[in-house]
């Protein structure tokens, strides 16, 4: 039996032929905090145990998880970072860590626990006690004091309980300690973002995002205010990678790397000529939105690659005007595909873009239309993916109105598809209709590429074979 302060539990998702698998940097914010503050830890990351949530699998996590709780004695069990695509795997790993340990030592935490209104997920369908919100570096901490001291977890201020409501956020995130990264050698990136075969770290520089994109939560119901990392903190921790694991190979996985099209110069400028100057020689790829895009020059351009930059990767989402308006983005894609051409003919950095397909009066011909324009773009990768609906975005309210902040779970759990997701369906596209669309997209957008072979991944949702429909 090990006598551990916290046990964390990564929990697992269905994972898509082709997409990437990382042990979570939330995950190891709180170990550093819980180590710099003088407490064990131990996890068991879940992920490990199955990769798919197929009624076989699901049956084996909980056998298994079972048997590993057992093996410890916790002062403090956290779930996380829950996300929406987990439920199924959620449900069985709050089951068994009632039964092994109780209810008045676990808590959930991560982005789902974060969005307001789905607080009755932890208390009601997972029947727990106890969710944190928002940053839990310093929640935990303050949690296993709590514990230690003998009192219950109830006593402690930085915690939801169905009766109180509470959000945790950091101002200064500098102040954070870098995270663990517990297995590094194991994490898997995805097709479209690996590079040239170097071992690759990932990183996340700021919390919140400064945009109210309709499908996404990040800008809406789940930080509360968009927090940047200075670069001199940014620049520490790649150095920490350089020196403790030899990385030279970072992905920033930032919602907008560089926040702010009207400062891109300036940010540009700084970021790059800071890195330059720490001469730590090694490359690293970002997202970004369309209209930072549009800002970038010449100048930019050339600064980018010489400080390592090696991909951007687009949230382009749709190619109309009209299209992107219905997710909330208000931009226009002019420029662009001559701007990619620019950046493909003075650097050798790869563009990617991600396109959603679907949505409340898209058709058919709607969508091949914003494929044939995701072609025309000069990409050289694209990934494209259904609308999928999330609780705390407005589109969740559009697609499930007055069925509520409950109908997300109800439609996942009695699916007869495994993967978690609920796909915007309309009368004119349902869910079938759309995943021959995203088929054909990947056919046309890599036919002819030299990457087309690599990028053709089969069944690419990990869905075939075993679902009834004909997909
Ligand atoms: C990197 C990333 C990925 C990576 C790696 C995921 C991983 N294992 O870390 C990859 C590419 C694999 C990925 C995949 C997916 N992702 Co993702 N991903 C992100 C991203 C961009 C950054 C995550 C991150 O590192 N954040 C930084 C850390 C510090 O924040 P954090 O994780 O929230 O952790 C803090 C707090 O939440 C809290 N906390 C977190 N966990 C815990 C646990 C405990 C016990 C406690 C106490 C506290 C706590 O404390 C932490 C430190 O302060 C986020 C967006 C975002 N900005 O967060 C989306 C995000 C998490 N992903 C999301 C989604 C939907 C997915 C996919 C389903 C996408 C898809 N459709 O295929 C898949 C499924 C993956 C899965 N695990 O199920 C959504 C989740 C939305 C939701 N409603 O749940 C997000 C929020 C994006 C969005 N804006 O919609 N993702």
């Amino acid at each position: 039996m090990k006598n551990i302060d916290l046990l964390l539990i990564n929990p697992p998702f269905h994972r898509r032929n082709g997409s990437g698998s990382i042990f979570p940097l939330g995950l190891g914010y709180i170990m550093s905090s819980v180590m710099d503050n003088g407490f064990t830890y131990d996890f068991i990351d879940c992920c490990k145990l199955i990769g798919a949530f197929w009624q076989s699998d699901l049956v084996w996590l909980r056998a298994e998880l079972l048997r590993r709780l057992k093996e410890y004695n916790p002062v403090l069990v956290g779930i996380g970072p829950c996300i929406t695509t987990q439920v199924k795997a959620l449900k069985i790993i709050a089951e068994c860590c009632r039964e092994v340990y109780g209810e008045e030592r676990i808590y959930c935490g991560g982005p789902l626990a974060s969005i307001d209104g789905q607080e009755w997920f932890f208390f009601d369908f997972l029947g727990l006690k106890y969710i944190v919100k928002g940053d839990g570096e310093r929640a935990v901490v303050e949690m296993l004091r709590t514990l230690k001291n003998g009192s219950c977890l109830n006593a402690c201020g930085c915690v939801t309980t169905s009766d109180r409501t509470v959000y945790n956020e950091i101002d200064d995130i500098d102040e954070i300690s870098f995270p663990q990264r517990p297995d590094m050698l194991s994490n898997i990136i995805s097709t479209r973002r690996r590079g040239d075969g170097k071992i690759t770290a990932t990183m996340v520089t700021s919390r919140g995002c400064l945009y109210n994109c309709r499908y996404c939560v990040s800008g809406n119901l789940f930080y509360k205010h968009f927090r940047k990392r200075s670069i001199g903190n940014i620049l520490d921790e790649m150095a920490v990678l350089k020196k403790t694991y030899g990385i030279t190979d970072v992905i920033f996985y930032d919602d907008c790397f560089f926040a702010k099209p009207a400062k891109a110069h300036n940010d540009i400028y700084d970021f790059c000529t800071a890195l330059l100057e720490r001469n730590l020689d090694m490359t690293w790829q970002m997202e970004i939105r369309c209209d930072l895009l549009q800002q970038i020059d010449h100048e930019d351009i050339q600064l980018l690659y010489r400080s390592g930059c090696r991909q951007m990767n687009l949230g382009v989402e749709k190619t109309t005007s009209e299209a992107l308006k219905y997710l909330g983005k208000h931009i226009t894609l002019t420029d662009c595909s001559r701007k990619i051409q620019l950046i493909k003919d003075i650097s050798e950095m790869k563009v990617s873009g991600t396109f959603i397909l679907g949505g409340k009066d898209e058709t058919e011909e709607d969508i091949l239309h914003i494929i044939q324009g995701s072609k025309e773009m000069n990409l050289d990768f694209a990934h494209y993916s259904p609308l999928f609906v999330y609780p705390g975005t407005p589109i969740y309210d559009e697609y499930f109105g007055s069925a509520g902040a409950t109908a997300w779970v109800e439609s996942i759990m009695k699916d007869s598809w495994p993967w978690g997701e609920v796909v915007y369906e309309t009368p004119a596209v349902n869910r079938n209709k759309l995943m021959g669309l995203i088929n054909i997209a990947y056919s046309k957008f890599y036919e002819g590429s030299p990457c087309q072979e690599e990028s053709m991944v089969t069944d690419r949702f990990n869905l075939k074979g075993r679902c009834n429909e004909n997909l």
